[in-house]
């Protein structure tokens, strides 16, 4: 048996409150545009949200809120599987496992626990630690091929082909005994495409728009009406120079560059076009551009998630249906999984 070939992506965001652009933009775009190529497999990664503390009430909110922008925006949960990691135990067992293949060493280096952390890492969960095996076993429960993420998913990326490698080589014999020629897990490609794979702050050019941002005015929310968009693209931090006509212009203007960014991928060109269109206009000229299409592409997507959000009975049944099609495709690889490490299965 080869390592089977399904073109399968799988991806996820987690249900932390406070949806964003960057994460429309970075993710949840992607997703749909996906559908039209590949198996995929979307889930709301409730578990991951928890490495850091979250009020019950709100996760359950928070979690149908992720449902519903998945939905909103283009996806389709009948053809493809959107559910919530904690109703597929696989997600859990593997990642067991994974904690045993992964080194100290690899998870010391990643920057976002560093991040998240800060200087009291004595202080962090456990789980916020151990979060890239998690993230490791959410893909490869289902032997993804691709994941699509923003760029500063990279280094989990990495360090879950790395765990897959080591899998795949400390069990190689028991591998090939259970039928597999060429390995057990496939090396996840990362997709990181688009104009806006990093969606910046639109108060600080030099940090990513981030959901636990204390300024609201940092980032537009997927549930902003076309009054907060304005008001925050109005309101978004620039340098006093006109836009330039090159791409070679926006370095070193991180805040420029970032709206530059934000428009091409809202509008689904690339910089160079907008640049053509504005390059040598001033920002009270191209922000009213940029309110005006992000009300336009954005406020739809709101919408339909207000409406969806009001069908809690709906939302829940989506779950419910995508988390037994996901176990479905993981529990028989994790019976492999089981039986590849050597655990007893009794009849
Ligand atoms: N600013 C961003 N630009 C582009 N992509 C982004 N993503 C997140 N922020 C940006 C992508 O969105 C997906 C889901 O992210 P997540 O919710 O699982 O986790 P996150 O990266 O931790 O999100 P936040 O907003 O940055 O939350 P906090 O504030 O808690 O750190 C991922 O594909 C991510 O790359």
């Amino acid at each position: 048996m080869s390592i089977g070939l399904t073109q399968r992506v799988f991806s996820g965001v987690q249900p932390t409150g406070n949806l964003h652009l960057g994460n429309y933009l970075g993710a949840i775009t992607r997703f749909v545009e996906l559908q039209n190529t590949h198996e995929c497999i979307y889930c709301v990664v409730d578990m991951h949200a928890i490495t850091v503390w979250q009020d019950p009430v709100e996760l359950a909110r928070n979690t149908r809120e992720v449902t519903a922008a998945y939905i909103a925006a283009g996806v389709d949960a009948s053809k493809h599987i959107v559910f919530n990691q904690s109703q597929v135990s696989e997600h859990a067992e593997l990642a067991w496992i994974f904690n045993c293949v992964a080194r100290m060493g690899w998870l010391n280096r990643m920057t976002q626990f560093k991040d998240k952390a800060g200087k009291d890492a004595e202080k962090a969960s456990v789980g916020l630690y151990s979060y890239p095996d998690l993230m490791a076993a959410d893909i490869l429960a289902y032997r993804a091929t691709h994941v699509p993420v923003g760029e500063d998913q990279k280094q989990h990326l990495e360090l879950t082909r790395d765990i897959a490698q080591k899998f795949n080589n400390d069990f190689s014999k028991s591998i090939r005994q259970a039928g597999y020629d060429d390995g057990f897990f496939p090396l996840p490609e990362p997709l990181i495409t688009g104009a806006a794979t990093r969606v910046m702050s639109l108060k600080d050019g030099s940090k990513k728009m981030s959901k636990s941002d204390p300024s609201d005015l940092s980032r537009i929310n997927l549930s902003d009406g076309p009054d907060d968009i304005a008001r925050k693209i109005k309101k978004a931090r620039t340098d006093p120079d006109a836009l330039p006509s090159e791409e070679k212009g926006l370095e070193g203007r991180p805040e420029a560059a970032n709206l530059v960014g934000i428009y091409a991928a809202l509008a689904g060109c690339s910089i160079k076009d907008v640049l053509k269109d504005f390059g040598g206009s001033q920002f009270s000229t191209f922000k009213p551009a940029l309110s005006e299409l992000a009300v336009e592409k954005m406020g739809p997507v709101g919408l339909e998630m207000k409406r969806l959000m009001a069908d809690k009975a709906y939302i829940d049944e989506v779950l419910k249906d995508g988390s037994q099609r996901a176990r479905a495709i993981a529990a028989p690889i994790f019976e492999d999984v089981k039986r590849i490490v050597g655990f007893i299965r009794s009849k």
